[in-house]
């Protein structure tokens, strides 16, 4: 296992569509599990494959609360098959968008198909902070920050301070 560096914005490579795996094969699995170890030291609750600068549709999350169980999902190829038409309001943050915050409103329940670890076909029904985390990570595969949800001004407001931030401090190394 290992850690993976996490890209912030702004970023070209947090914009682009992410390509479908293949197949979920011995490199798919060890890049969900190096995803799993770098979400957990981030202390994150999800981590899409562009974060750590993969451009395929590999996604990992985990919403258990602090001393419950460790509940890790490792999905590829994630498609929302149905969305609920009654809508969740979450304060989001997003580990490339460091210190912000924002409500968004998504559905509130959704299904799923993906591969699972296995290379198994399967489905999941999600609600609550669990399908809010879901969508917010299949957006990551399409290029869509939690930001593009918001005002063009709240929007602007939170990139350009990202990157000043990014301004005058030494690039992180490819
Ligand atoms: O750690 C994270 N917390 C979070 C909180 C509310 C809604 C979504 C998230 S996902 C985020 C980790 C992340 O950036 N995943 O892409
Ligand atoms: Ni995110």
């Amino acid at each position: 296992m290992a850690l993976l560096p996490i890209i912030t914005a702004p970023d070209p490579r947090l914009k682009i569509k992410a390509r479908p795996v293949p197949a979920v094969d011995a490199k798919v699995r060890r890049l969900m599990d190096d995803m799993l170890e770098t979400m957990y030291a981030a202390i994150g609750i999800g981590l899409a494959a562009p974060q750590v600068a993969q451009a395929s549709r590999v996604i990992v999350l985990d919403v258990a609360r602090d001393g419950e169980k460790p509940q890790p999902l490792k999905l590829a190829n994630p498609e929302i098959l149905w969305h609920s038409p009654e809508p969740i309001t979450c304060n989001e943050g997003c580990l490339s968008l460091p210190e912000h915050y924002a409500e968004v409103t998504r559905p509130a329940a959704i299904r799923v198909r993906y591969l699972d670890d296995q290379n198994e076909l399967r489905e999941m029904d999600a609600s609550g902070l669990l399908a809010t985390c879901l969508q917010h990570e299949i957006d990551h595969l399409d290029g869509i920050l939690f930001v593009d949800h918001l005002s063009l001004v709240k929007r602007g407001m939170i990139l350009r301070k990202l990157a000043k931030a990014k301004r005058g401090r030494a690039p992180v190394p490819a």
